[in-house]
């Protein structure tokens, strides 16, 4: 038993001395490409994951008007309101309507009557040609300031929004976004908040809240509203905003 153990405690010697020798080995294998200066190891760069957004998002547009003669002194009607709210989802290049585009037959119907007609044939149009994928119809504001607000789902090859809501009453003045991307650094964004200008839509030379029709022919072009009751020194304050908010499906 005692040579058994010293022969085992010999082999237990041999083993660590085998460790041993494979252990430098396995140093000097490691330091063989280390004759130059060492170069310290380059730390790999955090993993950047690129945005998977949804296929369809679903959004919430509120419309809050401060629109009234306690907001806009000497620039508000005793009624003031706005149409029911209409839009699109959409593709990147389409639009409705834009600054310095000329209106067409259904921006004219919204701005001057707040009419959906013929615009919502206009949208469809564009629907059948795949530039369009929702068309979005809402209510409006039946004395202001006040709010409404509209859902919405936007799929992510349609990702821009149009929405248009006619300022009341009004010869032909709107307020609204044009080709608004819910979609910012590839991915839906949470929160889009939009300070809402007041645009002629160069259908009706109206000049006042309650003028009566006066047909602009030819059209002009779309453009802010610059002159008085709604603006004073060249510029109309906002009538309140667009705040679009992504909500869950
Ligand atoms: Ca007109």
């Amino acid at each position: 038993m005692a040579i058994t153990r010293q022969s085992g405690s010999r082999r237990a010697r041999v083993r660590v001395l085998v460790l041993a020798l494979l252990s430098f080995a396995a140093f000097l294998a490691g330091c063989g490409d280390s004759t130059g200066p060492t170069t310290p190891a380059t730390p790999a760069p955090p993993a950047v994951s690129a945005p998977t957004p949804d296929a369809i998002a679903r959004y919430r547009v509120s419309f809050d008007a401060t629109w009234s003669a306690a907001t806009h002194p000497n620039m508000a009607p005793g009624n003031p309101h706005f149409s029911g709210l209409v839009g699109a989802t959409h593709r990147a290049g389409y639009r409705l309507w834009e600054m310095a585009g000329t209106a067409s037959n259904g921006i004219e119907a919204m701005a001057e009557r707040g009419a959906k007609s013929p615009l919502d044939a206009e949208i469809a149009g564009a629907m059948a040609l795949g530039r369009v994928e929702r068309f979005l119809s809402g209510g409006g504001i039946a004395l202001s300031p006040g709010s409404v607000s509209l859902e919405f789902d936007i799929g992510i090859e349609h990702a821009f929004v149009t929405l248009v809501s006619m300022l009341a009453p009004s010869p032909d003045w709107f307020v609204g976004v044009s080709a608004l991307s819910l979609m910012d650094n590839g991915d839906w964004v949470d929160e889009i908040v939009v300070e809402l200008s007041v645009y002629d839509a160069g259908t009706d030379s109206g000049t006042t809240f309650n003028a009566a029709d006066k047909d602009t022919i030819p059209r002009e072009p779309i453009a802010l509203v610059t002159t008085p009751p709604l603006a004073t020194g060249g510029s109309a304050p906002p009538i309140g905003s667009f705040t679009f908010r992504r909500v869950q499906s």
